[in-house]
C-alpha cells in the first residue's frame, strides 16, 4: 500500500492527520520446522506480504487501535493498563497491547497515549505468521515513536514473550525473529537456542519461491500446537535421566539411535526422530544453498513435509495436496508445509519460467481434492520491520 493512502485511512479512522508509516513483514521458513522451542536451527526469511501501521500521538493516556482487518473495529485503554482484552471482538488487540505492557514492565518511558492505524496484507490464519508480523509493528513503532534504547533483539524477546504470556501461545522465537530481523533477499540460518544467527543470500538461480496457501483457516492457539512443545518436553525429560542435553535438538543421530529405548514410546519416538533429522536437513540445506545445490535443497525441503507429516503429524489434507500435486511438476525441486501446520500455507521451489504453469496445475489439482481454491503468491523477500 502507497504511503499517502495510508495516512488518508489513518485521518479517515481518526479524524486527525497521522504522523509516521510502518512495515512489517510475514515470514516464510525454507526448512526447520517445529525446531524453535527445541533448541534447534530455523532457516526463515520475511516476505513482502506484511501487515502496515501508521502512528499518530495524543496529549492524553488513552491508546487508540484501529485495524481495518476487523471490520473497522476499535480497542481503547489507557497506556498504563497492564491486563489481556478477553472480549472476542478485542482479543485481535493483545498481539500489540503485550508488547507495550512488556516495555513498560521493563522500564522503557512510554508514558502519553496514540493512536494506531493497522492495516494487515496477511490473510490471518494463512501460516506467514500474522502474529508476529503486528507484534513486530508495534515493537518497531513503540522504539522510533518513543526513542527507546532497545536492541532488536530485545524487542523480538519481548515479541516471543507477548504471545506465550499475553496470548497463550507456548511458540518459540523463530517468526518474531525472522519478521524481525530479515534482511532483503537473505534467508537466516538460526540457532534458536543461542540466537546466534547469519544471514545466508536467497540465491534461487532460475528459481523462484511459490508460497501456496490453503485458505484453510487455522488458530495455532486452538490446535494441537501446545500439545507438541508438551510432548517435546516429556521425551526430553526422558532423556535426561541418562544425558546431559538441555534442548531436544541437541541430540545427535548417534544418541538417538542408542537412547531411543528411554523414550518406549511410539508418538515420542517420532516427534524426536522429526526433530533430529530435521535439525541435520536444515544444516545440509544450508550447505546445499551455499554450493548452489538447488536440487538437494529441494529434495530436503520435500522430506522435511514427509517428517512433518508422519513423524511430527501436523500436517493435513489441503497441505498434503498442495505437497504432493507440487512434487508432480517437473518444474518444481522440493515443496513442504511452513509453519505450526494442520492449515496454513505450503512452499515450493519453481523454475521462475514454468511458475505460471505450476500455479495453474497445483490449482487445478487442489480445486478437485478439496473442494475449494488455493491462492498463490510470488515470494518477494524483504527487510525486517522498519519505518517507511
Ligand atoms: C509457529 C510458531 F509460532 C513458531 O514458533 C514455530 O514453532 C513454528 O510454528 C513451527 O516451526 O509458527
Amino acid at each position: 500500500m502507497k504511503k499517502q493512502e495510508l495516512l488518508a485511512e489513518f485521518e479517515r479512522a481518526f479524524n486527525c492527520p497521522g504522523k509516521d508509516v510502518f512495515f512489517s513483514p510475514g515470514r516464510i521458513n525454507l526448512i526447520g520446522e517445529h525446531l524453535d522451542y527445541n533448541g534447534g536451527h530455523a532457516f526463515p526469511c520475511a516476505i513482502s506480504l506484511g501487515t502496515y501501521g501508521v502512528f499518530g500521538p495524543r496529549n492524553d493516556d488513552r491508546v487508540e487501535l484501529y485495524s481495518a482487518n476487523m471490520h473497522g473495529s476499535v480497542v481503547t485503554f489507557k497506556v498504563d493498563d497492564q491486563l489481556p482484552e478477553t472480549a472476542n471482538d478485542k482479543v485481535w488487540a493483545n498481539y500489540l497491547k503485550g508488547m507495550l505492557v512488556y516495555l513498560r514492565q521493563k522500564g522503557y518511558q512510554i508514558n502519553h497515549g496514540f493512536n494506531l492505524y493497522i492495516n494487515g496484507g496477511l490473510p490471518y490464519g494463512a501460516g506467514l505468521s500474522s502474529s508476529a508480523s503486528i507484534e513486530m509493528l508495534m515493537g518497531i513503532v513503540l522504539k522510533t515513536e518513543f526513542h527507546l534504547q532497545i536492541e532488536p533483539v530485545e524487542l523480538v524477546k519481548l515479541g516471543q514473550k507477548t504471545e506465550n504470556d499475553f496470548v497463550g501461545l507456548n511458540s518459540g522465537i523463530m517468526d518474531q525473529f525472522a519478521v524481525g530481523m530479515s534482511k532483503k533477499d537473505n534467508a537466516i540460518l538460526l540457532n534458536c537456542e543461542t540466537l546466534q544467527y547469519e544471514y545466508r543470500p536467497l540465491v534461487l538461480g532460475d528459481y523462484e519461491i511459490v508460497i501456496m496457501s490453503t485458505n484453510k483457516k487455522h488458530s495455532l492457539a486452538g490446535s494441537a500446537y501446545n500439545e507438541r512443545v508438551n510432548q517435546c518436553q516429556k521425551a526430553l525429560t526422558k532423556l535426561q535421566t541418562k544425558l546431559g542435553i538441555t534442548a531436544l535438538a541437541q541430540l545427535s543421530l548417534e544418541q538417538f539411535d542408542e537412547y531411543s529405548y528411554l523414550l518406549n514410546d511410539d508418538v515420542l519416538l517420532r516427534r524426536t526422530r522429526h526433530v533430529v533429522m530435521e535439525d541435520r536437513r536444515t544444516m545440509e540445506a544450508a550447505k546445499a544453498m551455499q554450493a548452489g545445490d538447488l536440487d538437494k535443497l529441494g529434495r530436503l525441503i520435500s522430506a522435511s513435509h514427509v517428517s512433518l507429516h508422519y513423524d511430527y503429524e501436523v500436517s493435513g489434507k489441503e497441505l498434503d495436496t498442495l505437497a504432493e500435486a507440487a512434487w508432480q511438476q517437473p518444474s518444481c525441486l522440493g515443496a513442504r508445509m511452513i509453519g505450526g501446520g494442520f492449515a496454513g500455507s505450503a512452499i515450493a521451489i519453481v523454475k521462475k519460467d514454468a511458475a505460471e504453469a505450476f500455479k495453474q496445475a497445483v490449482g487445478k489439482v487442489y480445486q478437485q481434492k478439496i473442494g475449494y481454491a488455493a491462492s498463490f503468491y510470488d515470494a518477494e523477500i524483504v527487510d525486517g520491520s522498519h519505518q517507511l
